[in-house]
């Protein structure tokens, strides 16, 4: 039976041997939720770079939208922050574009990912396209938390938790005293996520921003249940 842990910080990588892997790049509060909301709203596909440099350059070149966040916060330079709202408005629609982003976690942790065999971005937005991803493979998964900074974010371990829960039937979800907390977790939010979750860091971080709502729809579970966002050669 594949197995399914969960790597708490992108800090504690080197701890894991990825080969042979399918690994789950989570960053609830807000990468991966953007990327899947951008990729549900029709843009083409995803370029996720490490730094702001590569970013713009990257949009010059291949005259692709721009999105990038620091602390938070719209970088200088960029057409988009990393709200996912700014993937739903009317005045400025993304489909047919393609898009290059930048964050502080998000995307640093996915490059450092890339020695798995298979890298998905997840969110509670594609839950169910991450979870038919992984039963399609039978290959054991990890799940890369993006945290903030190298730290624990209870928001993205709550995922795994929610992850393996989903797939306790046909993954070993209890060999691993990480999986076994990020379960418990979950059990505990469950029954009113955005209330659990209020209670993090990186939610107080964002209600002092002013995106609160960005909070909210975060949580919503498969609301773009068949999103899949797959690396390949490089790009999502
Ligand atoms: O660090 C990241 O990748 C971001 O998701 C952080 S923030 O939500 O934009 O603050």
């Amino acid at each position: 039976m594949p197995k399914l842990d969960i790597c708490f910080s992108p800090e504690l990588l080197p701890l894991y041997d990825l080969r042979g892997k399918v690994a789950v790049i989570v960053d609830i509060l807000r990468a991966s939720s953007t990327i899947v909301t951008a990729l549900g709203e029709g843009v083409t596909h995803v370029f996720p770079v490490a730094s702001l440099e590569e970013c713009t350059a990257y949009g010059q070149e291949h005259g692709c939208l721009t999105a990038a966040e620091r602390d938070g916060i719209q970088a200088a330079g960029v057409d988009l922050g990393n709200s996912p709202f700014g993937f739903l408005d009317a005045a400025r629609p993304v489909r047919g574009r393609a898009l290059t982003i930048s964050t502080t976690n998000g995307t640093a942790a996915l490059h450092r990912s890339l020695a798995a065999d298979s890298v998905v971005v997840g969110s509670f937005l594609n839950l169910a396209a991450v979870a038919g991803f992984a039963r399609q493979q039978q290959r054991d998964v990890l799940v890369v938390c993006a945290g903030w900074k190298g730290q624990f974010c209870l928001e993205d371990t709550v995922f795994g938790g929610a992850l393996a829960e989903r797939l306790a039937a046909e993954f070993d979800v209890r060999s691993s005293d990480a999986t076994l907390a990020a379960l418990h977790l979950w059990e505990q939010g469950k029954p009113d996520l955005s209330a659990y979750l209020l209670q993090s860091s990186h939610v107080r971080r964002l209600n002092s921003l002013e995106a609160s709502k960005d909070f909210e729809f975060c949580l919503t579970i498969d609301a773009y249940a068949s999103v899949l966002p797959l690396w390949q050669k490089d790009r999502l």
